[in-house]
């Protein structure tokens, strides 16, 4: 499979690590894995880490509505990582196809409610009788978007789908926190829970093929330097 990772997938990774938000050394996760890699999404914030962020969810969403599985009305960015990522998308498909795309809306919820101004917990779009596509950052164990799932349906959205940059693909965790035991995916849960398309820009498998082809580039850019410098004029 390392082989045949996309170009603009590869881009994405490559962005991830140059731009800070893709880490190595030892991180504590929410579930309290100690895990040697961690995805910040709060780091895209540079023009052109947002750009590739644009085009990886906008890539695999068109690629997935013109495929039929799923059909949106409104993009939906749970507080707080997901809201830029929401923006991005609506403002990325209108930019690739501004007549398809010319409905579709951006949504957001508050952590609090408002009980002022125009109130309520949701800013942009209404999801009463929308369909409603979510893009978040990561899914370690589906906790997060368990909430924002709750959260549509309560306000009277239909969720259809769920775009995430990055499947950590770990098994949850046992009852009786025993890890050694086999346990299915977070994300496959989630997609049984739900019956709805759950999508992954990235794995942790494209992330460890990314490196190694990265690495390999960093080799070439080497041997390239090393023929400037040592190559025969003839
Ligand atoms: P779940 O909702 O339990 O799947 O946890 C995912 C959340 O953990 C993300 O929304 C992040 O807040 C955080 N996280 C990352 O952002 N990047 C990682 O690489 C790992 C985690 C994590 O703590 O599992």
């Amino acid at each position: 499979a390392s082989q045949n990772i996309p170009q603009w997938k590869l881009d994405f990774v490559k962005a991830a690590i140059d731009g800070g938000i893709l880490k190595f050394g030892s991180f504590e996760l929410k579930s309290k894995r100690i895990s040697p890699y961690f995805f910040n999404a709060g780091e895209f914030h540079r023009g052109p880490l947002i750009n590739a962020v644009r085009d990886a969810f906008a890539h695999t969403i068109r690629e997935a509505h013109a495929e039929g599985v799923f059909d949106f009305d409104v993009v939906f960015g749970p507080a707080y990582k997901g809201i830029p990522l929401a923006v991005m998308t609506v403002s990325k498909l209108a930019e690739l196809n501004p007549v398809k795309y010319d409905y579709l809306s951006y949504s957001y919820d508050r952590k609090e409610a408002k009980d002022h101004g125009e109130g309520g917990s949701i800013v942009g779009a209404s999801l009463k009788g929308k369909r409603v596509l979510v893009v978040d950052d990561v899914v370690t164990a589906g906790t997060a978007k368990r909430e924002a799932v709750d959260k549509i349906r309560r306000e009277g959205g239909e969720v259809v789908g769920i775009v995430v940059a990055l499947d950590r693909k770990e098994k949850l965790p046992a009852a009786d926190g025993d890890d050694s035991k086999p346990m299915p995916s977070a994300i496959g849960e989630l997609r049984k829970e739900y019956g709805v398309p759950i999508i992954a820009i990235l794995t942790v498998d494209d992330i460890i093929a990314g490196v190694k082809r990265l690495a390999t580039e960093d080799d070439v850019k080497k041997i390239q330097e090393y023929q400037a410098k040592y190559r025969a004029s003839d």
